[in-house]
């Protein structure tokens, strides 16, 4: 298949590509490269060393003989991303390019107003690209599990059958996000439903759970491959960071009780992910909503089970409650559906003992890039 890849020299875009690509299928990448001027903007860095775009893809070419042609580009020019979508024609449209960060996008005005255009506008000029050029071609949208919040009843997989006055329907599942990014994503699944209902366009939205891990078989056959790895307090996600605060002898830094509870997916399972969503496509017309996380894990959980991975590595981790700068529940009701990707074939990777100490490994030979000063969240909700 010809699959475009928006987002491809992000964390989970970059290893989807190459495992696509090893796979056999033709992959193009398309990004604008925003994420790396984030860390100049934010004063940090990914912990791993990571090469440039040109030299990633060489690397691969190199090694695999496989190309992996790439545009440099920003989905909000329309323009720019008409002229990728004429010269490729794509069977599958992999959207993983947007500003994903909670935090960041909770900076200030600026920065949620940027967000939001930045996501809404992106994935509405691929919706009106495709409808234009490529109307076969299956969306493969990366929304997130916190498009749901946490309801006190289960999560099912984008909609609920709602019965209401002697009535019945089937109706998207409620949507109660917890910052402006988790509410771009929200605004993204109403714009591509309206799409797909409207126009006939096919598109499946994998509301992801949080990701951990950073290697895949294909990131780790050299060390220019090498995947990002963020640990700090705006884009760090919360088990990659415990990992790294135990490594670089930080206190681990839960925010408030702890009870929050999430969906956890590894990133090798990110990557199967959309192989399944591209080998088994939404109909014409349908708008599809998979769940796409393999465990449920609360933060109090996490740092419990790193620390003791810890203590057996001769690392004292400490675990430390922060006070909460973000307004979520602390202590709730979680349990939410996630069996369409196993229906079709996902086999997860499950989180234990020998994958967090293999991530600890990894991390402990880099930690002397980490910048301490980053570490520490600044950024509060209220
Ligand atoms: P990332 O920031 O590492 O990668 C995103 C990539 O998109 C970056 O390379 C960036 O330069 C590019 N990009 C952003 N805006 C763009 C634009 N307008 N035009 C072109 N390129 C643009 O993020 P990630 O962790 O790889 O996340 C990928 C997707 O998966 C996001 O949509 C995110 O919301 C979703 N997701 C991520 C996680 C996670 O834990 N990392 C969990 C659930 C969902
Ligand atoms: N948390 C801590 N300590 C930390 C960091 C986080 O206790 O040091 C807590 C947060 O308060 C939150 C939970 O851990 O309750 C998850 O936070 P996170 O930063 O790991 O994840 P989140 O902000 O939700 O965002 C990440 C990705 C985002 C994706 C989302 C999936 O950055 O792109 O959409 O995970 S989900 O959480 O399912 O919405």
């Amino acid at each position: 298949m010809k699959i475009l890849i928006a987002g491809g020299d992000g964390f989970c875009g970059w290893p989807t590509a190459l495992y696509l690509s090893q796979k056999g299928h033709e992959v193009v990448i398309i990004d604008s490269l925003i994420r790396r001027q984030w860390d100049n903007e934010l004063h940090s860095n990914s912990l791993t060393p990571i090469s440039s775009l040109n030299e990633r893809v060489s690397r691969w070419h190199e090694l695999t003989g496989r190309t992996l042609k790439t545009y440099i580009g920003d989905l909000t020019h329309y323009d720019f991303l008409r002229i990728v979508l004429e010269e490729t024609q794509p069977d599958t449209f992999v959207h993983f390019a947007e500003q994903r960060s909670a935090p960041y996008s909770m900076i200030d005005r600026e920065h949620a107003v940027f967000t939001q255009s930045n996501n809404v506008i992106g994935t509405l000029n691929v919706l009106y690209g495709l409808k234009e050029i490529a109307p076969d071609c299956h969306l493969i949208k990366l929304g997130t599990m916190g498009e749901y919040g946490t309801p006190n009843i289960d999560i099912e997989e984008g909609y609920l059958t709602i019965r209401h006055n002697n009535r019945e329907d089937i109706l998207p599942y409620p949507k109660q996000p917890g910052s402006m990014y988790h509410l771009s994503k929200v605004h993204d699944s109403h714009n591509i439903m309206f799409a797909c209902q409207a126009w006939g366009l096919r598109a499946t939205d994998l509301n992801q759970g949080v990701v951990y891990g950073l290697h895949t078989g294909e990131t780790m056959m050299d060390p220019v491959l090498i995947n990002r790895l963020d640990y700090d307090a705006v884009f760090g996600t919360v088990l990659n960071r415990f990992l790294i605060q135990a490594a670089i002898g930080h206190d681990l830094t839960i925010y408030g009780a702890g009870g929050q509870t999430r969906g956890f997916i590894n990133i090798i399972d990110t990557v199967r992910c959309i192989e399944i969503a591209t080998i088994n496509p939404a109909h014409p017309g349908d708008f599809r909503v998979f769940n796409q996380f393999t465990e449920e894990f609360s933060v109090l959980d996490l740092a419990e089970k790193v620390k003791n991975v810890a203590t057996e590595e001769g690392i004292n981790a400490v675990i430390r409650h922060l006070p909460n700068p973000r307004t979520e529940k602390e202590e709730h009701y979680y349990r939410a559906n996630n069996t369409k990707l196993r229906d079709l074939g996902l086999e997860p990777h499950l989180l234990n003992q020998q994958v967090l100490r293999a991530i600890l490994h990894t991390v402990n030979r880099y930690k002397d890039r980490a910048h301490l000063r980053n570490v520490l969240p600044a950024v509060s909700w209220k």
